[in-house]
């Protein structure tokens, strides 16, 4: 019996090409870039599944191209690169790679943050330009993290991987604003208070942005909510680059509406608003929250997983749209 045919649409880690080659038939992406949706359709069609990263996107084009797809397994815990109305409709899996991520994530969010609040980036480059010569009393003076209040908006693992450690490690006030309350056992693991999200914009000193993206959550923070904010707020956002406008974010950088911003995930990325590339007070990072090896490879383990799962028993490992299945 011939093997399945499976693409991977990003360079990864050989061990785990290796690891689907003794399952599938493979092609993989050895190129620097992602493909263009010509490219990935030309090259997905033949094919029975997808190894996936978050910036390709697969939508009702794509599927009406590919009929014979059957399974996407996204290195991501994130999935807004995927039509999950049109998978299922067309009878194919979606899978993400939660869990694995969120401690790695939590860690970078909280780097950044810091990053941002104490101008550390800021600081650096004044240093390596040669322009330091003396010490004065208010050089890039930054705001205070412990006994701080942050505020975090999107309160899933991540959401409360950062709340723990504003909590527990830098004696911070947490609140919170999410769709759905956490339980009170959450809440107290997580020492975080429940707030409406205008609560939350104006009362927080730090302000982190970790709510997945979709129609709903667009632009969530543009310009009305940055006036809400304190003009010595900072703002990082790990989600997703469309939860927050950039243009708006960077004439309120520039203004000093907020004090500084830290950014990870970018409306349109790998470009960058070009206005956010000229304000000093932001801090940007190429989408690396997640990037240590280990935790890249048990994301990339955890995909492959769930390919060699639903292929060979019908029991992917973390489906998104399990319906799919069932109908099958
Ligand atoms: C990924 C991410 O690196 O998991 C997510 O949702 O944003 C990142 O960890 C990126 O999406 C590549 O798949």
């Amino acid at each position: 019996m011939s093997k399945p045919k499976i693409l991977i649409a990003r360079a990864v880690f050989p061990e785990i090409i290796a690891r689907l080659e003794a399952h599938f038939d493979v092609e993989s992406n050895q190129a620097d870039a992602s493909w263009s949706k010509a490219e990935l359709i030309a090259r997905l069609k033949d094919k029975d599944g997808a190894f996936t990263t978050g910036g390709d996107r697969i939508d009702a084009e794509v599927l009406a191209a590919c009929p014979q797809l059957k399974i996407c397994a996204n290195m991501a815990v994130g999935y807004n690169n995927f039509d999950i109305a049109a998978m299922t409709a067309a009878g194919v899996l979606a899978t993400n790679a939660p869990d694995v991520l969120t401690e790695t994530t939590a860690d970078f969010g909280f780097a950044l943050l810091m990053a941002t609040a104490r101008r550390i980036t800021e600081s650096e480059h004044y240093l390596r330009a040669g322009k330091w010569t003396k010490w004065s009393y208010d050089m890039f003076a930054g705001s205070d993290i412990h006994g701080s209040t942050l505020g975090i908006l999107g309160m899933g693992r991540i959401g409360q991987g950062i709340a723990k450690r504003g909590a527990h490690g830098f004696g911070m006030k947490v609140i919170y604003h999410n769709r759905s309350r956490l339980d009170a056992a959450l809440e107290a693991e997580c020492k975080a208070g429940y707030v409406g999200k205008e609560e939350l914009l104006k009362t927080a000193d730090h302000l982190v942005l970790v709510l997945p993206y979709s129609p709903a959550s667009h632009h969530s923070i543009g310009a009305a909510e940055l006036a809400l904010m304190k003009p010595t707020a900072t703002l990082v956002n790990i989600a997703r680059g469309g939860i927050v406008d950039d243009a708006a974010l960077a004439a309120a950088l520039r203004n000093k509406t907020i004090a500084a911003a830290g950014l990870d995930v970018f409306e349109g990325e790998p470009s960058v608003h070009p206005d956010l590339l000229t304000v000093p007070n932001v801090v940007l990072t190429p989408h690396i929250a997640s990037a240590t090896i280990p935790t890249r490879l048990a994301m990339a383990s955890l995909a492959a997983g769930n390919l060699i799962g639903f292929f060979k028993e019908n029991k992917p490992l973390t489906p998104l749209n399990p319906a799919v299945i069932a109908i099958k």
